[in-house]
């Protein structure tokens, strides 16, 4: 049996991206066929109910803070190394739906690279996370992202791409940092996102576009996995005309 999804736990809507210019998609709403398949009822028992998420980047970026602050409400001031890989299990409903989140915390340490990228594939949606500080660590993403693309089929993968610290930064700082991020997520198709784990600032935000966005991939994948004509149809057009950012079979950083 599912656990109980918590009361804030609960998505009715979709919510919004963080900056226009640097989403996966900017419409209003959840797809109009993912809605009228969750009003029918048909998805409690099929495959699209849990969604893997893997989590990367530098190392001491703030990877496991990210994901304390989200599933536990709690941020710990005091480096402690994720060793291999950490996994956290996030229950949601969104659209009446029970959906949940696999949350892989993967190791920055370069020592333990090997372990972590073993647990990279069949993710729905990847996480580069760069310490929006460290100009060092916005450059490393690409790599990152790269490493973990190898293991993925670029063309199903969701890609985040999130600065965190937004706390230790001056304004200026931020948006100097902040132009670069969006330039780079604009190239890899990746929706850009600033938070702070230490205040939560946007956390609670990110994961739920997160799982929004994963649910509703799923959902559409799922339908034209079964054959749906229609809903093929909707995806494609939807694809020219509202802004919708499905990858490419090859993307350009891989
Ligand atoms: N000020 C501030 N410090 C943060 C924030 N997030 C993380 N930190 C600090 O940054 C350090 C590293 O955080 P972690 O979350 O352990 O980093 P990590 O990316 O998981 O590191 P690895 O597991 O080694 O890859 C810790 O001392 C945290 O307290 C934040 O939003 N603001
Ligand atoms: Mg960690």
């Amino acid at each position: 049996m599912l656990p109980p999804v918590k009361k804030d736990r609960v998505i009715t809507q979709l919510p919004q991206c963080f900056s226009p210019n640097a989403a996966l998609h900017t419409k209003d709403g959840f797809h109009p066929q993912v809605k009228a398949m969750c009003q029918f009822q048909r998805t409690a028992t099929v495959s699209f109910n849990i969604a893997k998420v893997i989590v990367v980047g530098d190392v001491a970026v703030g990877k496991t803070c990210l994901i304390s602050r989200f599933c536990r409400g709690a941020f710990d001031k005091n480096y402690k190394a994720t060793i291999g890989v950490d996994f956290e299990m996030e229950h949601f409903e969104v659209l009446g739906v029970p959906f949940s989140l696999q949350l892989w915390d993967t190791a920055g340490q370069e020592r333990f690279k090997c372990i972590a990228s073993t647990y990279y594939r069949g993710a729905q949606a990847i996480i580069v996370v760069f310490d929006l500080s460290s100009v060092n660590s916005l450059a490393h993403a690409r790599q990152w992202l790269e490493d973990a693309m190898k293991e993925n089929d670029p063309s199903s993968v969701l890609l985040f791409l999130v600065g965190t610290k937004k706390d230790l930064s001056s304004p200026d700082q931020l948006s100097q940092i902040e132009q670069e991020a969006i330039r780079l997520s604009e190239e890899i198709k990746a929706e850009y996102w600033a938070v702070s784990a230490k205040s939560g600032d946007g956390v609670r935000e990110f994961f739920f576009r997160v799982a929004s966005l994963t649910f509703e991939a799923n959902v559409l994948s799922e339908l034209e996995r079964s054959g749906s004509r229609h809903v093929g149809d909707i995806i494609r057009i939807t694809d020219n005309t509202d802004g919708h950012r499905r990858r490419k079979r090859t993307p350009q950083c891989c």
